[in-house]
């Protein structure tokens, strides 16, 4: 089936040059780019974004990081885009992250873990309409 999913490359990857490396993964995977977005987050959009996090021990953390530089947010598409995209990612904890995966290349730690891919079809529909309005999407 036809998905589409959200893909952030998050500041720690950004800073360390990396976005294009990033997108060359997904696109290989067979993943097609129909939406690109550099942008900074402020405070209030991670806490509306990453609303189911807020509170546990991490967040601020993941708060401190996430509006510590900019971010590129993709939209991709394809069959199973979604869990396409989270195989290419690798496991949110680096040192549990397969090899060959974005994440055991890239990311530093847990919290800057490199990218962030939408996990469920309604992650996925809410997150590019908090990313993108509808004319920045093919
Ligand atoms: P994923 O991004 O792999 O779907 P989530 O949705 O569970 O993982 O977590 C969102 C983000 O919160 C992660 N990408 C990571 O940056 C951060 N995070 C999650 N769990 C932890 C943790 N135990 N310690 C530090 N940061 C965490």
């Amino acid at each position: 089936m036809t998905e589409r999913t959200l893909c952030v490359v998050k500041p720690n990857a950004v800073k360390d040059n990396h976005i294009g490396a990033i997108i060359k993964m997904l696109e290989e995977e067979g993943l097609k780019v129909v939406g690109l977005k550099m942008t900074k987050l402020t405070a209030d959009k991670v806490e509306a974004f990453y609303a189911e996090h807020v509170g546990k021990p991490f967040f601020e953390g993941l708060k401190e990081f996430m509006t510590s530089g900019s971010v590129v947010g993709m939209v991709l598409e394809g069959d199973n885009a979604i869990a396409r995209c989270r195989k290419v990612m690798g496991a949110t904890n680096p040192e549990k992250a397969d090899e060959g995966t974005i994440r055991k290349l890239y990311a530093a730690s847990m919290t800057e873990n490199a990218v962030h891919g939408s996990d469920s079809p309604e992650s996925a529909a809410r997150e590019i309409a908090f990313y993108f309005d509808n004319f920045s999407i093919i």
